[in-house]
């Protein structure tokens, strides 16, 4: 009998098979354009429980001009959700990128109008949703960076971040947002998303006392956001050390409030190993250190930003692209499908890692 090569002889137990009889909810970004792709389709119905549209959800895809919805991008992946027995949440209600055109000039019309836009937004993309969406990142990246060598600059009113949204309506937009939509679904998940506060540097301190002043606020004005999102775009070059991280994580917790992993991936430092096992060892073990402790600290929902290098933004958004002509090997699946030390190092905390009650 003739074998099939091993990278076809993919087996049917993905990450979320392991992760299940965990209590651990595994799931991965989709890119519905590149569902044509027979591989590309494979991967996405055998490795994940739960899937988020990697572009399909945010305002630029939904609502290209004022007034007119476009659900047919998202449809398709409520579909394939759908005929794969898998879960959808939503991203991003609010973010300053992503953007129609329209948008940033018709915000900054007055803040009656920007409510307004803000409110119909909310009507018909929650109604088009429900009851199949039940987690949505409400408010991304809101929180202002605090500069560093590994994150860009922002500018800044107070702790968060200088945006259309927040010149439109003021810092209270943050708050709008979450109790319009706990209005229009009061059981939907209303997760707060953002990025930066895994490392063990200044900086990444700094961000995370701006993100928990932002919660710890929210949760005292009684502001209906049930989870954070911890993004996970992690940073080799950064240094990463448990404790400052768990010690964050357990100040959320005690909010109330759940953890999800919402974004993980790898950038790889600017000079890696020549030798490829040895590369794949290094991602391999932060991935292993930042997602053990978050399963230890109760976080029960991860979800990786795709899941071959290939497909990653990694690979083609110019800022973080490799510039020694590779691409980054930051998610669980090599260029050519194959799985790699980085998808046996989530198998093995998924399997090892969570020890706490879940959130
Ligand atoms: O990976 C996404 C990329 O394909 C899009 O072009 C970009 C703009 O919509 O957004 C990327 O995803 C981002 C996510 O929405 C929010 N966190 C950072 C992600 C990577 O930039």
């Amino acid at each position: 009998m003739m074998l099939a090569p091993a990278s076809l002889a993919q087996p049917a137990r993905g990450l979320a098979a392991l992760a299940r009889p965990r209590g651990i909810l595994f799931g991965a970004a989709i890119n519905t354009g590149r569902l044509a792709d027979a591989a590309y389709a494979r991967q996405m119905a055998t490795e994940p429980q739960l899937l988020v549209p990697e572009w399909e959800g945010k305002w630029a895809a939904l609502q290209p001009e004022e007034g007119r919805f476009d659900f047919a991008p998202l449809g398709a992946v409520l579909e394939f959700a759908a005929r794969n027995a898998q879960q959808v949440r939503g991203h991003a209600l609010i973010w300053h990128q992503a953007m129609p055109d329209w948008l940033a000039p018709a915000l900054a019309a007055g803040p009656a109008r920007a409510r307004a836009l803000l409110a119909a937004h909310l009507d018909a993309v929650l109604s088009r949703t429900a009851p199949a969406i039940r987690d949505w990142d409400v408010v991304n990246e809101a929180v202002a960076n605090a500069g560093g060598p590994f994150t860009e600059n922002t500018p800044a009113v107070g702790d968060l971040r200088d945006t259309p949204w927040l010149r439109a309506l003021g810092p209270g937009y943050v708050d709008l947002a979450f109790q319009l939509a706990r209005e229009r679904d009061r059981t939907l998940r209303l997760t707060y998303n953002d990025y930066g506060v895994e490392g063990d540097t200044p900086f990444a301190e700094e961000k995370r006392q701006r993100v928990l002043r932002l919660l710890r606020r929210m949760v005292a004005a009684r502001v209906p956001v049930d989870a954070l999102g911890i993004q996970a775009h992690l940073i080799m070059d950064e240094p990463f050390r448990p404790e400052p991280f768990a010690a964050f994580l357990r100040e959320v917790r005690g909010l109330g409030l759940a953890i999800l992993l919402t974004e993980l991936d790898l950038r790889e430092a600017a000079v890696v190993p020549p030798d490829l096992a040895a590369r794949d060892a290094l991602v391999a073990a932060r991935v292993e250190a930042v997602v053990g402790t978050a399963l230890a600290e109760g976080c029960r929902t991860v979800l990786t930003w795709g899941l071959s290098d290939r497909d990653s933004w990694l690979a083609t958004d110019k800022d973080v692209a490799r510039k020694d002509g590779g691409i980054h090997r930051g998610l669980p699946l090599d260029a050519e499908g194959r799985r790699k030390p980085m998808w046996q190092a989530l198998a093995r905390v998924f399997e090892t890692g969570a020890t706490a009650p879940p959130r």
